[in-house]
């Protein structure tokens, strides 16, 4: 797959969801280095650097895109030939394939603690991390029931209830307006995030700051699973993670939209969760609560103050 059709991709959403998109990233960082037809090592990394740029205007919210490329680029840093810089490239972006792939399955086994015998679980949207912790609690023998949203408007719920219907889960399939009318028969709430702040804030799949409040209203536990490479280190100076706001003919359809010109359709694809409503953040060093997000910017992906200046 080239650079352009991995870049394509993404933002058709055909590669979706803030892990597949790192990794896809990285994947396509490396098969692109193999491409380069320079000796001159700067050359070399102006091209990635390029090829950087393509991937990250495909998206704009899901953290772990910059963080797997800043990952993937940063590693060219002290070579002094191209080939060096491709070996680089390529070590380093097989570290993040498998550290990330490495990092879900932790996170599974420590969500999986976290669910307990004869509990039902809300999910919403369709995050792989999320969900290993799901299937890892059944797999190890407790009764659990899931209710999934549906997911307006690209239905990514459909997708969720395929992969619990798959692992013999059972589950309920609600529409996203459903959710609080049926909080009081949820034990706890676990979804995935696209990118969490500095101040423990997650932003993830429009609707789960609305779900989040009902089951905060309900004092329904809320766990958000994350892999480090999804917390921002630039929030740390103030900056604001972008929301994406996605083409309008996903909500509305073409046809009856030109009937209705008095009406404008707004699609954001995100929203954000703040901390007050989060208990646990479950990444792969251990569960924090959310107000531990800084030490994880700093000690495990070694962002400072100063690196953003
Ligand atoms: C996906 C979404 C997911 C997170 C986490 O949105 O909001 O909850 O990305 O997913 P979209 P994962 O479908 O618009 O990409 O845990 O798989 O990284």
């Amino acid at each position: 797959m080239t650079l352009q059709d991995t870049a394509d991709k993404i933002s058709s959403m055909e590669i979706r969801g803030a892990g597949k998109i790192a990794r896809a990233a990285a994947e396509a960082l490396r098969d692109h280095g193999t491409t380069v037809q320079t000796a001159d090592v700067d050359a070399f990394r102006k091209e990635m650097k390029r090829a950087g740029d393509v991937l990250l205007a495909t998206r704009p919210t899901a953290v772990s895109l910059p963080n797997a490329i800043n990952f993937v680029l940063k590693s060219m840093g002290d070579t002094s030939t191209s080939e060096e810089a491709l070996e680089a490239l390529a070590t380093a972006a097989e570290k993040f394939i498998e550290d990330s792939k490495d990092a879900v399955a932790r996170i599974a086994a420590i969500g999986a603690r976290h669910i307990r015998d004869g509990d039902t679980i809300l999910t919403h949207c369709n995050s792989q991390v999320a969900l290993a912790c799901i299937i890892e609690a059944h797999r190890q023998g407790k009764q659990i029931e899931v209710f999934a949203t549906e997911v307006r408007p690209r239905n990514q719920g459909l997708l969720t209830i395929k992969a619990l219907n798959a692992a013999g889960i059972t589950t309920n399939y609600i529409v996203d307006s459903a959710a609080r009318s049926f909080m009081r028969e949820i034990d706890c709430m676990i979804i995935g995030t696209d990118a969490v702040a500095v101040n423990g804030s997650v932003v993830n799949k429009i609707g789960t700051s609305q779900i989040a409040l009902a089951a905060h209203e309900a004092r329904v536990p809320l766990l958000v699973a994350a892999e480090t490479y999804k917390f921002a280190p630039r929030t740390m100076t103030g900056a604001l993670i972008p929301i994406e706001e996605r083409n309008p003919s996903e909500v509305l359809d073409d046809a009856i939209a030109v009937t209705l010109p008095h009406v404008r359709v707004r699609n954001p694809a995100f929203d954000i969760t703040p901390a007050d409503y989060i208990d646990l953040i479950l990444t792969e060093k251990g569960a924090i609560p959310p107000e531990m997000a800084y030490l994880i910017i700093r000690e495990h992906l070694g962002w400072t103050i100063d690196d953003l200046r």
